[in-house]
């Protein structure tokens, strides 16, 4: 059996995404419309307050395309934390306008492919901002989900350590060459969800995806091991974007 790689996990994560109902949404008078985004911005403000104090974050885009209308991704110390954001959204007005278009169950994640030492990671400032972070507000997220293949020849999990440590390297210099262009969030869901990982990235330039995505697709982790599903691609919502983006 080969090594498995050692993880530290940090906040769990759900990325929830929505369509808007529009015909119900319209079917609504002008102030059931209003109290409804006042309702949701009284959250949206709850969720800043809990994002202050460090005890989790969000991000709320709006999706290109007809795979969902918006997305919140969430990020909370417990699994039970994140039902119960879910379940209180649920019970607003506004999710009574809402149509699940998709959801994905993960958590935040580090490997010990790259750099290890004796410290207590957790006593690390840097690795406990990577494990809790407080998502960025850039302009645009990419969100898809991906596995390591395990095919035959090409199996990842029966390669030793030290050859994924090898490509891992070659992988993460490709990612620090985008070093203030994208922020990616990994996040494990091996046992949670669908796919082994879910991968969520942040940049103000949408064209930095595509050419980071398509630089790793040469890569050979990715070229070879590298499966994944639908990709997801967003722009920023604000109270006021979003009020926009209501409005009849
Ligand atoms: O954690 C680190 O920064 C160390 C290096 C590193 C690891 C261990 C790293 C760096 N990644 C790691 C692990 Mn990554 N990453 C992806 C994708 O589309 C594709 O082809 C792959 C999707 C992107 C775009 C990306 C970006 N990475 C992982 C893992 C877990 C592997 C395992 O355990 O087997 C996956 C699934 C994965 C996938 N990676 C980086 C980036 C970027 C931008 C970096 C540089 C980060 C930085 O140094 O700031």
């Amino acid at each position: 059996m080969s090594e498995a790689a050692q993880t530290l996990d940090g906040w769990y994560c759900l990325h929830d995404f929505r369509f808007i109902d529009w015909k119900a949404w319209k079917s609504l008078s002008s102030d059931e419309r209003e109290s409804a985004l006042q309702e949701f911005y009284a959250f949206l403000n709850e969720w800043d307050l809990i994002q202050k104090e460090k005890k989790g974050s969000y991000a709320f885009y709006s999706i290109i395309g007809q795979k969902a209308d918006f997305v919140f991704m969430w990020l909370r110390p417990t699994l039970d934390d994140l039902n119960a954001l879910e379940t209180a959204f649920n019970k607003t007005k506004l999710a009574e306008v809402t149509i699940p278009a998709h959801s994905y169950v993960s958590v935040v994640e580090l490997s010990n492919y790259l750099g290890q030492s004796d410290e207590d990671p957790m006593e690390n400032p840097r690795i406990k901002s990577r494990l809790f972070p407080i998502l960025p507000r850039t302009q645009y997220l990419c969100f898809y989900p991906m596995d390591k293949r395990r095919d035959g020849e090409d199996n990842w999990y029966m390669l030793p350590m030290s050859e994924r440590r090898e490509l891992m390297k070659s992988h993460g210099l490709i990612g620090r060459s985008y070093a203030g262009k994208i922020k990616q969030i990994i996040t494990g869901s091996v046992g949670f969800d669908d796919w082994e990982w879910g991968v969520t990235l942040f940049g103000d330039d949408a064209l930095q995806f595509k050419k980071l995505v398509y630089e790793m697709r040469f890569d050979e982790v990715s070229a070879r091991y590298g499966e994944f599903g639908s990709f997801f691609v967003g722009t920023l919502l604000s109270k006021e974007r979003f009020s926009q983006m209501m409005a009849l």
